[in-house]
């Protein structure tokens, strides 16, 4: 047997909290990840057929029945960077429960948004196969635009898409909003799913962000290019502006690389 801390899935846990922490977006126990495991990956390092304990979810999981995924710790600090907040969990046939097969030590548990979290990783294995990770965070100037801007999915892409040229190359199915609403919670989960069904980042508004996708990275690079169009945002909608990004600008640009975009977002 591997060991377990030198596991290419368990360091990008690691590597994605410090990336997020470094970017001031976890405060304190902030910030939640999950990530599906291949099993086979997984007994390389651990022996997958051995329970430690359950924890009941809570809600029918059922999609996910004997998917293992590992997942950050309810409390627990990026800041940290500790292998002993994550732990391993797989989902029962029945999926009713969850099954400790590693970590989660001296009785710690999942992340409290973990309906949010299996919820969206349902919704976005039927878009995409491929996807194993939902992430969630509280990026500093994604937060404040929230409070500023109106909280329509197509003129808050917009505006996304105009303040940073990566914008539509990155996220060019645009980003879901939701209201502010109760965290940790069934309801915010499904809200949250729902939204999956069409974008791989959905804002919470006045609270952060969920973003989707295939890899670690690619997640943690998703809510980077957000973030970055929403801080130039922030640092200039405020002030006159001389130029713009057109959308004569962003068709050209989109059709250059050849990325299909939301067009109904343009316009
Ligand atoms: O992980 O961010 O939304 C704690 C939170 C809850
Ligand atoms: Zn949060």
């Amino acid at each position: 047997m591997k060991d377990i801390y030198s596991a290419p899935f368990a360091l990008g846990m690691i590597n994605a909290e410090r990336r997020m922490d470094s970017k001031g977006w976890c405060e304190r126990n902030s910030g939640n990840i999950s990530c599906l495991v291949a099993e086979e990956e997984a007994r390389e390092y651990i022996d997958t057929s051995k329970i430690i304990r359950t924890i009941p979810i809570g809600f029918d999981a059922s999609p996910l029945a004997e998917r293992l995924l590992i997942v950050t710790a309810s409390g627990s600090y990026f800041s940290n960077h500790s292998f002993d907040d994550l732990g391993i969990i797989r989902i029962s046939a029945d999926g009713k429960t969850a099954e400790v097969i590693w970590g989660f030590e001296g009785g710690k548990r999942f992340t409290s948004e973990l309906p949010a979290h299996l919820m969206s990783h349902i919704e976005r294995l039927k878009v995409d196969p491929e996807n194993r990770v939902i992430t969630h965070c509280h990026p500093t100037n994604l937060m404040a635009m929230s409070f500023l801007h109106e909280l329509d999915e197509k003129a808050f892409t917009r505006t996304l898409w105009g303040t940073c040229t990566e914008g539509i190359m990155v996220f060019p199915d645009g980003v879901g909003i939701l209201p502010w609403m109760v965290c940790g919670t069934e309801d915010i989960g499904r809200a949250t799913a729902e939204k999956m069904k069409q974008y791989r980042i959905v804002v919470w508004a006045m609270h952060g962000i969920y973003a989707a996708g295939r890899t670690l990275n690619e997640a943690v690079g998703l809510i980077d290019t957000v973030e970055k169009a929403a801080q130039i945002y922030m640092l200039t909608s405020s002030l006159p502006h001389k130029n713009c990004i057109s959308d004569e600008n962003l068709i050209s640009l989109a059709d250059h690389i050849g990325v299909s975009y939301r067009k109904d977002f343009l316009g």
